[in-house]
């Protein structure tokens, strides 16, 4: 970069230009068909836009949910970018990937929107928003017990590379219960007592599916009264199954932690909503567990500061992502700037979690203008302290954050994290 060029120009470019590694997502390789969303529609009855729709329509839950998809679109568009200015930040986004793409919704209807994208053939759109978004790959979210999602695992469809599989195993997880008929339904012989037998049941599943889709990691979203150590079938099946797995697979374990479902069952998917977790499960998962990796993140903003100084004690430990309700400007950037700051390049500063393909484009445009803002904040305070950085070094710091420590993390095994013995 030529001399004299301002520091937010450079890291702003290198920001732009190094793809990203989108370690989760609900996006699924084209494959898998009418499962990878995409389009207007799509975009507009995202579960986010329909519980920020709600609160200015007076239509009753069950009109809504009766009405056809591009009805449901309709009244979001009315009520959030008609009748109100869309400011939220998932409204912000609808119209970040329209501009991006070329259109401008002020001279259209939604009509001409819809025509605009039912012209264009799936593999051609995946191609033009991975390019316009700068995505070098996917991490899908992957669960054996979705019956929509399991018939193409079943049968071999033709990949796309740049889609990999992550397991998904709440279900498993959290309603043992259930999820042993499931599992007998499909020839693993276990009951739900908590026996070395069953517990080894549960490992051949986890392995099956791993090898089924060649999943690089395992997955878990978590409510806010997760407790670790307890005497839950949740943690029987951590300590017996899940984490030998992953051992014996070299795979980091990530947990979600803080979700507290269905707040308001009315609102369907959008009905979810959030709780403070106690960390110190996290803390002792990681002592007990040395052996283990495990890559982390939490819904509430309050549990993030107390997330980045766990990972200062464990380095088994990689926080990732502005999760869901804490991925607005404003917390991105206080969360990056405190991970920077706390943690150097040694985290993952965002997932996209985008359930639409249209969404890749103003998840990461969004992401990509905090991030060069705070590096750049760092790089000054580098220079005051008389230590300038070259361009091949804001390169290599951008490269780390936008997948390279994730990857350095996920595929290295640490050596034992065993305590090492006392020399006197
Ligand atoms: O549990 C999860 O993975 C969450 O991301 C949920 O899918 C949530 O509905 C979501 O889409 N958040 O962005
Ligand atoms: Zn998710």
């Amino acid at each position: 970069m030529a001399a004299g060029v301002p520091l937010s120009t450079r890291v702003g470019d290198i920001v732009t230009r190094t793809p990203v590694l989108d370690i989760h997502t609900h996006l699924y390789d084209p494959g898998f068909r009418s499962l990878l969303l995409r389009g207007i529609d799509d975009l507009l009855v995202y579960h986010y836009l329909v519980s920020e729709s709600f609160r200015q329509m007076d239509i009753p839950y069950d009109r809504f949910w009766a009405a056809s998809k591009t009805e449901q679109a309709g009244y979001i568009w009315d009520a959030l970018f008609v009748k109100h200015s869309p400011v939220s930040e998932a409204c912000t986004g609808v119209l970040t990937v329209l501009h991006a793409l070329g259109m401008d919704p002020r001279q259209g209807d939604l009509k001409s929107l819809r025509a605009w994208f039912a012209a264009l053939p799936a593999d051609e759109h995946v191609e033009r928003v991975m390019k316009a978004a700068n995505v070098s790959a996917v991490g899908m979210t992957n669960s054996p017990f979705d019956d929509e999602e399991r018939p193409y695992w079943e049968q071999s469809i033709p990949r796309d590379p740049r889609f990999f599989a992550a397991l998904r195993i709440d279900p498993l997880l959290l309603s043992w219960e259930t999820a042993v008929p499931f599992l007998r339904q499909r020839g693993y012989d276990l009951t739900t007592d908590r026996t070395a037998r069953n517990a080894a049941e549960v490992r051949r599943f986890l392995a099956d599916w791993t090898r089924r889709i060649g999943s690089r990691y395992c997955m878990v979203s978590l409510p806010p009264e997760f407790r670790y150590p307890a005497d839950t079938d949740t943690n029987w099946l951590l300590d017996q199954a899940v984490l030998p797995h992953c051992r014996e697979f070299n795979q980091p374990f990530a947990l979600m932690m803080g979700v507290r479902r269905a707040v308001n069952p009315s609102l369907r998917m959008a009905g979810d909503g959030v709780g403070r977790s106690d960390l110190n499960a996290l803390r002792d998962l990681c002592s007990a567990n040395p052996e283990n990796r495990f890559l982390a993140t939490c819904l509430s903003r309050e549990n993030l500061h107390e997330l980045v100084v766990l990972a200062r004690k464990f380095r088994t430990l990689h926080p990732f992502g502005c999760w869901w309700f804490t991925n607005t400007p404003q917390l991105v950037e206080e969360i990056t700037r405190m991970r920077l700051e706390l943690l150097g390049t040694s985290f993952t500063p965002q997932h996209s979690d985008a359930r639409v393909l249209d969404q890749l484009i103003y998840k990461w445009r969004h992401t990509r203008a905090v991030v060069t803002k705070v590096l750049t904040d760092r790089y000054q305070a580098l220079e005051a302290a008389g230590w300038s950085v070259s361009d091949s070094e804001i390169q290599r710091d951008v490269t780390e954050l936008f997948g390279g420590a994730f990857d350095r993390f996920r595929e290295k095994p640490l050596q034992s994290e065993r305590p090492v013995q006392s020399l006197d």
